[in-house]
């Protein structure tokens, strides 16, 4: 891995209905993100939060809710996160909710020929506006990065798609929906439910995951979704999905990334200090960045 990190935080909680995860980057700072880093000798630029412009009224029902303001967002990052790149950085992003996957993806693809992506999510996040049963754009980015869905969304930073379904591995599926489902099916993109991953074990999932990408991929992003861990060890998240990741789970896929050497960039999602308990989620979220950035190996 880059030892030198750049930090951007997205406190944008627009691309969902629940208030509060917009104070996910501070809670992130707060657990200590920084300092986890600094200890590992990282050389680490926090260059500070987008400024998000707040609609007059939150929209609500099921067409794209805000989606002015997460356009707007998703291309500042899309900048930032290219800018970073190349300076020779890692992009470390702090969300935020996960529709600003829309703008580091775009900022970040256009680096690889063949961008690997781990989403590591309770959900698939992979409907379109036709497809969606709530209209929050969190739900949405995999498939905007895969060409699919509004015009402006897929075609945010003036090119698309950013990814391919091949290079795409979900791990933790547990709540897909119909659309979801089909898009799956149709696209054959690689998920590793909970079904898997109870019958196979981690150890096993992340040992396929790191062969799989190995030879096919320049760089492997990682979509760090809090919702994925469950929710008794992760509660700071909007939408909370029983049957999750466990938190030894979680560590082990970490510490085999770290060991493998394939991530070139990061965002960590979803964390809502609102609805956690004394920022546990957030604590969570920091140990996890530190076994990913080599705390087991240094
Ligand atoms: N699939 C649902 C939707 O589209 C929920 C998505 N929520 C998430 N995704 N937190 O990670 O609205
Ligand atoms: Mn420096
Ligand atoms: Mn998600
Ligand atoms: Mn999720």
């Amino acid at each position: 891995m880059k030892n030198k990190i750049s930090l951007i935080g997205v406190p944008m909680d627009l691309g969902q209905s629940r208030r509060g995860v917009d104070m996910g980057p501070s809670a992130l700072r707060y657990a200590g993100a920084i300092e986890r880093l600094q200890d590992l000798n990282y050389d680490i630029h926090d260059l500070g939060d987008i400024p998000i412009n707040r609609p007059d009224k939150y929209e609500d029902g099921t067409k794209l809710k805000n989606l002015e303001q997460v356009i707007e967002a998703n291309e500042t990052l899309a900048e930032m996160v290219d800018a970073e790149i190349n300076k020779g950085r890692f992009p470390l992003v702090l969300g935020g909710d996960h529709s600003i996957a829309i703008g580091s993806l775009a900022g970040i693809s256009k680096h690889y020929e063949n961008l690997g992506v781990i989403w590591y999510d309770a959900h698939g996040d992979l409907n379109t506006s036709e497809t969606s049963p709530s209209g929050n754009i969190h739900g949405m980015p995999l498939a905007v990065s895969l060409g699919l869905g509004h015009e402006r969304l897929t075609n945010l930073y003036q090119y698309a798609p950013k990814v391919k379904p091949e290079n795409i591995v979900i791990i933790g599926a547990r709540s897909l929906d119909p659309g979801e489902r089909e898009l799956i099916r149709e696209m054959g993109i690689k998920v590793y439910t909970m079904h898997e991953i109870d019958r196979m074990g981690m150890s096993r999932v992340m040992d396929e995951t790191i062969e799989y990408f190995k030879d096919r991929t320049d760089g492997v992003h990682l979509s760090l979704d809090l919702d994925g861990l469950d929710p008794t060890e992760a509660p700071g998240v909007g939408t909370p999905v029983l049957g999750g990741m466990t938190y030894r789970e979680s560590h082990l896929a970490m510490e085999m990334l770290a060991e493998s050497d394939l991530i070139t960039s990061l965002e960590v999602v979803e964390v809502n200090p609102i609805i956690d308990e004394k920022n546990k989620t957030a604590t969570l979220a920091v140990g996890l960045m530190g076994s990913l950035f080599g705390e087991k190996l240094k």
